[in-house]
């Protein structure tokens, strides 16, 4: 069966975001890939070429809403229409507070806040008007605890979560969906952010004590959610490696 959508997905030069364009221009729907590293876009675009959905890509940094906009645009002028909106780009400069990463701080909330609510904005006209649409976000296991060094991290994905919640409930009347998937580790390029000394030295020193999860492994919690039908809204997912303990 081929998956006729069209998704937008950002963060998509990149680990979970990479999977799913993957995963999903595989199932044959048509994907719209956003994220600043435009080289890295064209060349996975060059990747999936022989995949059943097509592939088309803009560079968009999520902060900014007219270039979210402008990547709607650009997204219905090519397939006619958006059917899910992958609100995926994140980044996570975990650290002491007593460092004050005050720079660190406000990026996570420009990107991982704001940047989910310019995704919204930025399609939320359109889905209304079809009464179609289905907004995904990755959150995090973050978004249901705080850990040393996690605070503000953990702080804009309790955001997501309560900017997720409040959408279904004011949206309940329509047939726009909303899932929020919040993976625990997942091997990827995430924690290439960190500048804490601290907890760099921590994270050395302690390793990683479990497997982590594969992007592949969330871009087929992504595929499960798409793939629903269209009177199931499956509003939250946490997954976790088997040997993660919470
Ligand atoms: O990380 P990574 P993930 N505008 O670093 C993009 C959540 N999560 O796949 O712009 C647009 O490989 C960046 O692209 P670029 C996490 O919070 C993960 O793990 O070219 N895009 C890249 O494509 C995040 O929400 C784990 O630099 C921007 C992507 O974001 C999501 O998973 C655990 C951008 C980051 O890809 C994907 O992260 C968890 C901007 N301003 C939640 N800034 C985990 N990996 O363990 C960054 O609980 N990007």
């Amino acid at each position: 069966m081929t998956l006729n959508k069209t998704v937008i997905i950002t963060g998509a030069s990149s680990g979970i975001g990479e999977a799913a364009a993957r995963k999903l221009t595989q199932e044959g729907a048509n994907v719209v890939l956003a994220a600043r590293s435009i080289n890295k876009l064209k060349q996975l675009q060059s990747e999936l070429i022989n995949n059943k959905g097509e592939v088309i890509v803009r560079q968009t940094d999520v902060t900014s809403l007219d270039e979210m906009k402008q990547l709607a645009a650009f997204a219905i002028e090519s397939f006619g229409k958006i059917d899910v909106m992958f609100n995926n780009a994140g980044l996570m400069p975990l650290s002491y507070m007593k460092n004050t990463k005050v720079d660190e701080w406000n990026r996570m909330i420009d990107v991982n806040i704001k940047g989910v609510l310019n995704g919204f904005a930025a399609v939320c006209n359109h889905m209304l008007a079809r009464n179609q649409g289905h907004i995904i976000t990755t959150s995090s296991d973050a978004a249901h605890k705080v850990f040393v060094g996690s605070a503000v991290y953990s702080a804009t994905k309790h955001a997501v979560s309560a900017i997720m919640k409040g959408l279904k409930l004011e949206m309940a009347r329509t047939d726009l969906r909303f899932t929020a998937i919040s993976p625990g580790a997942v091997a990827t390029d995430l924690t290439n952010t960190i500048t804490d000394e601290n907890i760099l030295k921590n994270m050395n020193e302690e390793g990683m004590p479990f497997e982590p999860l594969k992007s592949e492994d969330v871009a087929e919690v992504v595929y499960y959610a798409v793939t629903q039908p269209a009177n199931v809204d499956v509003n939250e997912i946490v997954v976790r490696p088997v040997h993660q303990d919470g």
